[in-house]
């Protein structure tokens, strides 16, 4: 009797610490006051302590009930946006800040060597340039925001700003998309106790305080992230629009309800028919997506064709079926 108590005391924990949000605090790896006379102690404490803390504390909150909280945060930020504002705004203010406090240091290294300072010649023209680029970027982002060295999903380098929380990972960055790998906060609080209204200065100032060698690490890790192609896979707009549709009727269909993709398989249809003739990302063009692609019109082609005959119910079911699998197939091809 006691081991089996225990033993569902233990599922219990088991249970609810997956379900427990996992977001916690990075260590900042110097003091407040390490970073004067660039940022001073003042500021880097209520915006480490108070700020940033707060941006997680309502993460934690935002996801805590469900099981979002045991996705990597990376991987919930590529779908903050259609996650709701409170994921967006915390879960981009925690990732932003942690990648902040990490690439700043009293003892930076003072400029790119390596492949990620060919990598800035390549695509950049040189460091000044994209120190200039930046900085026209950050003065130009009206309220608050973020300025993004970052790399995109073909792994060349670009500079973007973002408004609030919001980073090149989200959805909401349209298309400059890509995993940042140096990242400027032009929110006041970042700087406005020292520099009031002056963004200029803080702008011209914190360049030395920002640590190559942190961005480097980034870069060679951002190179090598599975992030890179889950993004170009939600910029797949043709497929993202027929996942819709899919999810839309496949599910109903599931509970017992045909009407959904008996009044939406045309629609399916042309949408399978998208897919197969849109621009495939790069990192997708391969024998077996083609095939799988066209194999998916032709079967979503085959489904509207015995729903305009009045099929019975069973017919669209084995069919729907196929195609949801054909749909899977795909989706399972470009994760790999
Ligand atoms: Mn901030």
């Amino acid at each position: 009797m006691y081991k089996s108590i225990l033993f569902v005391f233990s599922l219990f924990l088991v249970f609810s610490s997956n379900i427990k949000a996992q977001y916690t605090m990075p260590t900042l790896n110097y003091g407040y006051a390490d970073l004067e006379p660039y940022i001073d102690a003042q500021t880097m404490e209520i915006h480490f302590s108070k700020h940033h803390q707060a941006y997680l504390n309502n993460l934690n909150n935002a996801v805590g009930n469900t099981l979002t909280g045991s996705i990597p945060l990376e991987e919930l930020l590529i779908t903050a946006e259609k996650r709701g504002a409170a994921v967006q705004n915390n879960g981009g203010g925690h990732y932003n800040h942690s990648l902040f406090w990490n690439i700043l240091s009293p003892t930076p290294k003072t400029a790119p060597t390596g492949n990620l300072s060919v990598a800035i010649t390549e695509y950049l023209h040189s460091t000044d340039s994209l120190k200039r680029l930046m900085n026209a970027e950050a003065s130009k982002r009206f309220g608050s925001g973020w300025v993004w060295l970052y790399v995109t999903p073909y792994k060349t380098l670009a500079v973007s700003s973002t408004a609030n929380q919001d980073n090149p990972i989200m959805d909401a960055a349209g298309n400059k998309r890509g995993i940042p790998i140096l990242g400027i906060d032009v929110w006041e609080h970042a700087y406005y106790l020292k520099y009031q209204n002056k963004r200029g200065d803080y702008l011209t100032s914190i360049w030395n305080v920002i640590d190559w060698e942190a961005v480097e690490k980034n870069y060679a890790e951002a190179l090598k992230s599975p992030i890179l192609k889950l993004i170009e896979k939600d910029n797949w707009v043709e497929l993202k629009e027929f996942h819709k549709v899919m999810a839309q009727t496949f599910h109903p269909m599931q509970a017992g309800k045909f009407d959904p993709i008996k009044t939406r398989s045309k629609e399916m249809a042309d949408k399978a028919k998208l897919l197969k003739e849109s621009n495939i990302p790069a990192s997708f063009q391969t024998d077996d997506i083609k095939k799988a692609l066209k194999k998916l019109a032709e079967e979503a082609k085959e489904l509207d064709k015995i729903i305009s005959k009045k099929a019975k119910d069973d017919e669209v079911r084995a069919s729907l079926n196929k195609l949801h699998d054909t749909f899977h197939l795909i989706q399972g091809l470009c994760n790999h």
